[in-house]
Order: C-alpha cells, then structure tokens, then sequence
C-alpha cells in the first residue's frame, strides 16, 4: 500500500495525464470520481483545491494540485520507470513543453475546440460555433511552437515517455477528435509521429475516456 489517492474527472484532460504517468510508472492508487463542473462536484473539492479544479493528488496526509506539479512530485519521489529526459537542455524543454501547454494548449485545443465541437454535442450540449472558431484560429501558433519543439529532437520523440508527454498527450488526443483539428496536428510531421507513437502506449490506451470513442489512430 504505497497511500496515493487521485481525486479527478474521467473525462478531464489534466487528470488522465496524472493516470497516464502513474501507468508510465507503475504505480497503484485509488481513484475518486469528481466532476468539478458540477454543484456537488465543487463542494467535494472545497479545502482540497483552492480554485476548485482537478485533479488533486494525496499521498497520505500529503495533498497537492496544479498537474506539473504533481507530475513532478510522482518522478521525484517514487520509484518505477523515469519520466525525466536526461540533460539540462532535453529537461528545460520537458518543462518549456508542460508550461505551454497549461498557458496556449488547453484553452483552445480543448476547451473551445474539443469541448464545443465534440464533447459538448456527445452530452447533448450545443457548442458555440463562435467558440470553435476562436479555438482553431488560435491553435496554430500553439502546434507550430510544439512542432519545432518536437523536431528539435530532444523531446517529444515519441521513443522515450517524458512528465511533458503525459501532459500533451490527452490534450493532442483531444483536439483530434474534431476533424479540423486532426488535420492540423497531421499538418505538422513531428508533432504527428510523436502523437502516433505516443497514443498507442498502454497508458495512453487504458485512461482514453470513452466518451472519445476509440481512437482516430487505432482505427
Ligand atoms: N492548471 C491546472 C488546471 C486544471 C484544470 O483546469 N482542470 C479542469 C479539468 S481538465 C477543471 O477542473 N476545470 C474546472 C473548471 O474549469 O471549472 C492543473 O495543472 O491541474
């Protein structure tokens, strides 16, 4: 019993890059279900997250949120396979990838795109077209950013699992189930081959919601 308990939401993009790496390393926890978007969802995470948002990690009386930083807690203080690239220069770009996408990926990528093209239609919600729009005209300069990142070749390689793929990966996974957005991370050849080799790991496949379906890349 190593006492790790993830608080998140099935469907959230931050809290399945906290599974994703717990898979990556090897680790048991228990899960609790909370939908923050939700009134009772926002009581349970009242005095466990000051912005009332998931996930939250505890270990043992031990609680922490904000996703790098809970990445960052599971590397340095677990054992199990390493999510830290080796290098100052391949670890700074780690952290340069998981600050942009906490600032220019997830806004647009998923919640104005994914969330009003795809998800909001699979619950039964319309998605503001105005919203989409906004989205996918701000995605671009996030991708071109993760595309030279990626081809770079010190990270995002798509041969080792970095805390920064745990992080992009949901939110690429995301973006691509709305088709206008598929064709734009297929636009970019870096950032393609790693979201080819990455989405096929067990860790991406067994914490893919399945309000997302299968997976443009498994057929
Ligand atoms: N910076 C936070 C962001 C977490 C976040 O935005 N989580 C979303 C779910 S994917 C959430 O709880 N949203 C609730 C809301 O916006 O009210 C992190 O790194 O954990």
């Amino acid at each position: 019993m190593i006492g790790l308990l993830l608080t998140g939401f099935g469907d959230s993009v931050y809290t399945r890059a906290v599974r994703m790496a717990l898979a990556e390393k090897e680790l048991a926890y228990e899960f609790t279900d909370v939908n923050p978007f939700e009134e009772d969802g926002q009581a349970a995470l009242l005095g466990h997250h000051a912005f009332g948002r998931v996930p939250v990690l505890r270990h043992y009386a031990f609680e922490l949120y904000e996703t790098a930083a809970i990445l960052g807690y599971l590397e340095d203080g677990f054992d199990g396979p390493g999510l830290t690239p080796k290098g100052a220069k391949a670890r700074a770009r780690m952290r340069q990838v998981m600050g942009i996408v906490d600032a220019y990926v997830y806004w647009p990528l998923v919640r104005q795109v994914f969330g009003h093209a795809f998800y909001r239609p699979a619950v039964g919600i319309e998605g503001e077209p105005d919203v989409i729009a906004a989205g996918l005209a701000e995605a671009p300069r996030a991708l071109d950013a993760l595309e030279e990142i990626a081809s770079a070749g010190l990270v995002l390689t798509g041969r080792e699992v970095t805390q920064a793929d745990c992080m992009l990966l949901p939110m690429i996974d995301a973006f691509t189930c709305v088709p206008e957005g598929r064709a734009m991370v297929e636009a970019r050849p870096g950032l393609a081959h790693w979201y080819q080799s990455v989405s096929v790991r067990p860790s991406a496949q067994d914490t893919r919601p399945a309000i997302m379906g299968k997976g443009l890349s498994h057929g």
